[in-house]
């Protein structure tokens, strides 16, 4: 456990963050923030935090960045950072899906390293480019599929790895919100105006949004290949254009059987994010809400819980792990984790290395992936539920 952060990534000097996206009254922007500033390991300076000229500078001010490094465009951005021997390093792009690939593509041809919020783009098509972009440039290229970095779901992976469950036969993952079962992109609520729009959000409105990150969640912990799914996508909410509520039945490789919920029309819940394996010797359920608990059901034997930090909850979370057990921990840390390995890979990319060991964080083939996924579970639901191989 390393409460004053983590040590593996904290040689060097700071890695110089720009940002792409995340001006004023911007959710996820400011969470990138917190994120990057949890270990230490990041110093921002400089940013295009809106392509609204006025914008831009009113939040590159409030976050006291210097006036010749708040830009309004990216791609003047990205010419002027790579051009000075203080410029950025990597750059965290926080904007809705649409706006993913442009940047990214620029950043990485400007030889910077970047942070990308999830979902990767808008269709797989575009995924594929980026994907070519990112092993053009040599660069790393991490996407924030944040819910991989909490202590406890790095936990279930190295249980499912060393075998603690047997072979997996099931897999059940929910995430279940209620933000959009009123007309939210009606009230002024700017980020339900864009989730809902096929030309921001892409092909998938609760697909794109959340039900990749509980795909990517279900693939993390289990690492089995999905086979095949049968997709159904409703969009309750009247007039839209996009699902806000999809279930999938899925396949696996090695004939396990899964099932997926993400829904953002469910009363009540707010971020419930839950998992669930079962394998021929046991089963674990982990939920977001709840996440320094773990219940681990071996076969035969009374359930136990494990907590973040306790007994039994293993070296691969006590890495990401920064304070004893009963000092809750929670989606900022886990967001940070995710920070924090990939600045033990840019770290280690100065000195022209590979990432330490057990050094893990979501990639452009996650993000391609998910993009497979969406477009997957579309074709499906089109086809009334027909079998579909991602
Ligand atoms: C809104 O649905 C949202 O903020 C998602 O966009 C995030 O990715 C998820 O972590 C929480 O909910």
């Amino acid at each position: 456990m390393a409460i004053e952060g983590r040590s593996d990534a904290r040689a060097g000097g700071r890695i110089r963050l720009g940002m792409v996206g995340g001006g004023e009254g911007a959710f996820i922007g400011a969470v990138h923030r917190i994120a990057s500033r949890i270990d230490g390991q990041y110093d921002l300076v400089a940013g295009a935090l809106s392509a609204t000229p006025e914008k831009a500078r009113r939040s590159g001010e409030a976050l006291g960045l210097a006036a010749g490094r708040i830009y309004d465009d990216y791609a003047r951005m990205a010419t002027a950072e790579a051009a000075r021997p203080d410029g950025i390093e990597a750059v965290a792009i926080v904007t809705p899906n649409h706006m993913h690939a442009g940047p990214a593509i620029a950043f990485l041809e400007a030889g910077i390293h970047v942070i990308c919020d999830k979902p990767l783009t808008v269709s797989l098509e575009e995924a594929e480019r980026m994907q070519a972009a990112v092993e053009k440039s040599g660069r790393i290229f991490a996407l924030t599929h944040n819910y991989t970095g909490y202590p406890l779901v790095r936990r279930m992976r190295e249980m499912v790895q060393g075998g603690d469950l047997g072979i997996i036969r099931l897999v059940q993952v929910e995430y279940a919100q209620d933000w959009l079962t009123g007309p939210t992109e009606t009230t002024g609520n700017k980020q339900a105006e864009w989730r809902v729009d096929p030309k921001r959000s892409g092909a998938g409105g609760a697909l794109g949004d959340i039900g990749t990150h509980a795909f990517n969640l279900a693939d993390f912990v289990t690492g089995l290949e999905l086979a095949e799914l049968s997709a159904e996508l409703t969009a309750f909410g009247a007039g839209r254009a996009l699902d806000d509520n999809v279930q999938i039945s899925m396949r696996y490789a090695n004939g396990a059987r899964g099932a997926l919920w993400a829904s953002q029309v469910a009363p009540g819940n707010e971020n419930g994010l839950m998992l669930r394996v079962y394998g021929t010797r046991g089963g674990l359920a982990w939920r977001q809400e709840n996440p320094n608990q773990l219940s681990w059901s071996p076969l035969d034997a009374p359930t136990q819980i494990l907590t973040r930090g306790g007994p039994g909850s293993g070296e691969a979370a006590a890495r990401v792990t920064r304070v004893p057990p009963g000092h809750p921990e929670g989606y900022l840390e886990g967001f940070a984790n995710i920070y924090s390995e990939v600045a033990a890979a840019i770290k280690a990319a100065r000195d022209g290395e590979k990432p330490p060991a057990g050094v893990v964080f979501p990639t452009i083939a996650d993000g391609v992936k998910g993009l497979a996924f969406i477009e997957a579970a579309v074709q499906s639901s089109k086809a009334n539920g027909q079998w579909v191989k991602p």
